[in-house]
């Protein structure tokens, strides 16, 4: 039976990916990069040295970027990115999470969170909703950033689980591969092309309910 639900923070709690968006497109213009959606897209879940250089990546390279060069940039970004993680507020929590996470409570359910963000207890601070983690996962502690299941089987040994007897909810394809890598029962919020190996996809998180989640999983063929 399943005991745990392990979260993704950004796109699945609270849209922070308006704020790394913020603060990564005025580093992207810095190195010459053009700001797409594309390139936005590519970084959801994406650990901020990799995103740095997706985002170098996508510009002229007519630069070599030192170590030192880099570690400033990303110091530069998170700066921007925690000024505005400052302003985040309770009502900035995703549609129906904050409803589902007293249901999962009231069920007996343990929660943990699966962020690749550093700044991620921080978040949940200012959305008033750090006391329903019982555990978050220190992405510092990792090797491998999602889709490699590490975050996830981690999350999961936190709560003293097995993977399989845990969702994981994520709204990048990545995240979602790193749930089934860890053998974990995947909640897609998205699109259900992109996110087509989820066992189960919701379009919002206004549709994460118990019964929604169970029905989904008992339609499927598995
Ligand atoms: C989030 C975002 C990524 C961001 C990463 C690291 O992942 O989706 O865009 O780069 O965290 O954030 P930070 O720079 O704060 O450590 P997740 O796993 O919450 O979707
Ligand atoms: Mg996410």
């Amino acid at each position: 039976a399943l005991k745990g639900v392990l979260f993704d923070l950004d796109g699945v709690i609270c849209d922070t990916a308006r704020l790394h968006a913020q603060a990564w497109s005025a580093i992207a213009k810095k190195v010459g990069t053009t700001w797409t959606p594309q390139l936005q897209a590519s970084l959801a879940g994406i650990d901020r040295m990799h995103s740095l250089d997706l985002i170098i990546q996508a510009g002229n390279g007519q630069h070599q970027f030192s170590e030192a060069e880099k570690q400033a940039l990303a110091t530069e970004k998170n700066t921007q990115y925690l000024a505005l993680v400052a302003d985040l507020k309770p009502t900035d929590i995703l549609p129906g999470v904050r409803i589902f996470l007293d249901q999962l409570q009231q069920h007996g359910y343990q929660i943990a969170l699966a962020s690749s963000s550093k700044n991620a207890p921080l978040v949940l601070k200012h959305l008033g909703l750090s006391d329903f983690f019982s555990e978050v996962v220190d992405p510092a502690t990792l090797t491998h950033g999602k889709p490699n299941g590490e975050i996830y089987a981690k999350a999961a040994a936190l709560l003293n689980l097995e993977p399989a007897q845990c969702l994981g909810i994520e709204d990048a394809a990545a995240g979602v591969d790193a749930i089934n890598n860890a053998g974990a029962v995947s909640v897609g919020i998205g699109d259900a092309q992109t996110l087509a190996k989820a066992d189960v996809v919701f379009p919002s998180t206004a549709e994460l309910t118990l019964a929604n989640i169970e029905r989904g999983l008992a339609g499927e063929a598995r």
